[in-house]
């Protein structure tokens, strides 16, 4: 498919530039010559990766694109605008803070109008997987999602339907607006510099923390969220970074999907781990911590059809960079002695802030493909319980009996 140019001398905007993949993108527009604007929320020191030449926005006075001011500093002389800000985290953290996650609404919002504002050429939206409908994933030898399955919507709870409505919108900003928009929906992405504790890390980078705290503790257990036969595809950053330049580039309109095809479950993914690090664990199921879907995969024929390229970095490859660069994290933090200590790093604790964790703890706890229903709905009317009878006192009764005691 034909690419839309860009010049070198463009400024590229990266949102979220403290985080993950956008450290990563800041790192490969800057190789590829370009002036880089990089934003972020969170302090300088913060951010996983800071590099030297670029217009660095950093903070809450900078950096935090809810506010439509800042957003329209970000996007002044901008030409390209990847939009990678969001409240998020692996599971552990979307299931406990969907509030949060939904109030990214505001940044997307705020940066496409922005951009249309300023008349941005390009506006790239990271979407997810977790838009998918969860009737789809019902089942570890899950069917790859193509990208019609997000139809009819029944994605994650709060963290999906932020990004399916912010999906829409950059759609409609296109068709209404003339904007050009693209829109890639990534699956499980892992490698270095990324989260690996504090509650916000996914599957890949904590079970790598988790087998490094077991070696190097001598304490040879891990705990693994749900029952481990669970399944996901997990992307490399490498090659998330290459598929965001392509199809930001690309003259593809609809959303595409960027993720890894290669299905694996979570006890295998603890498999490779192990064999990296040279230890076998007893391994412990807590059934009741946040799961997600049971199983999920990225059909990759529109990429391939599209770009005549997919992701193709094995797991294995992947996990062992991964796992070297959490090895010097944790080394450089934690001792034999206190490596035990790394495991705080749950769904409850250290992932702040948690408002209004444990004030509805039953939808809280439903199952994912069930969590966008609201209570009751849809369930068998049950008889309303007769009223209590409140006893009535008259205001002059009441009266009497202040002055009789
Ligand atoms: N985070 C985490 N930490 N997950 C664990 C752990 C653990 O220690 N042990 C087992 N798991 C299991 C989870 O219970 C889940 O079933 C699976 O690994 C993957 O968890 P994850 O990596 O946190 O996130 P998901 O793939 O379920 O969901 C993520 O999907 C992406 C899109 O594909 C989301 O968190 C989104 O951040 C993201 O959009």
């Amino acid at each position: 498919m034909e690419s839309l140019t860009v010049s070198k001398r463009d400024l590229v905007v990266v949102t979220g530039a403290g985080g993950f993949i956008g450290g990563h993108l800041v790192k490969r527009f800057l190789e590829a010559g370009h002036t880089v604007r990089a934003v972020d929320i969170k302090p300088l020191d913060e951010w996983y990766q800071v590099h030297r030449g670029v217009q660095n926005h950093a903070g809450p006075i900078k950096g935090d694109c809810r506010d439509f001011k800042v957003c329209r500093r970000v996007c002044e002389g901008a030409n390209e605008v990847y939009q990678l800000a969001a409240d998020m985290g692996g599971m552990g953290f979307i299931e406990n803070n969907k509030a949060l996650c939904m109030l990214s609404v505001l940044t997307n919002t705020h940066m496409l109008l922005a951009a249309q504002e300023a008349g941005v050429k390009t506006f790239f939206y990271a979407s997810s997987a977790c838009v998918y409908n969860a009737d789809k994933q019902l089942d570890p030898q899950v069917t790859a999602l193509k990208e019609s399955d997000a139809y009819p919507g029944l994605p994650e709870d709060g963290y999906g339907w932020e990004k399916l409505f912010s999906e829409r919108m950059c759609r409609h900003f296109r068709e209404d607006f003339g904007m050009h928009t693209r829109v890639a929906r990534f699956h499980n992405v892992y490698g270095p510099n990324g989260t690996w504790e504090g509650g916000r890390e996914k599957a890949p980078a904590a079970i790598c923390r988790k087998v490094i705290a077991a070696k190097i503790s001598g304490r040879h257990e891990i705990e693994i969220w749900g029952d481990g036969n669970q399944t996901r595809s997990f992307m490399y950053i490498d090659d998330c970074v290459k598929g965001v330049e392509r199809v930001a580039h690309s003259k593809v309109l609809e959303p595409l999907n960027l993720g890894s095809s290669e299905l694996v479950s979570i006890n295998q993914l603890v498999d490779i781990a192990e064999e990296i690090a040279g230890v076998k664990l007893i391994r412990h199921y807590k059934l009741d911590a946040p799961k997600g879907v049971a199983g999920r995969n990225s059909d990759n024929t529109k990429i391939r059809e599209y770009l005549g390229w997919e992701p193709d970095t094995r797991l294995r490859e992947g996990m062992e960079q991964t796992y070297r660069w959490i090895l010097e994290q944790f080394s450089s933090k934690y001792t034999p002695r206190t490596a035990h200590k790394s495991s705080v790093s749950t769904y409850t604790k250290g992932s702040h802030p948690i408002p209004g964790d444990g004030f509805n703890p039953e939808s809280k706890r439903m199952k994912t493909w069930k969590q966008g229903v609201p209570a009751g709905y849809g369930l068998p009317k049950v008889a309303a319980a007769p009223a209590k009878q409140v006893e009535q006192v008259k205001p002059a009764a009441r009266r009497s009996a202040k002055i009789t005691s």
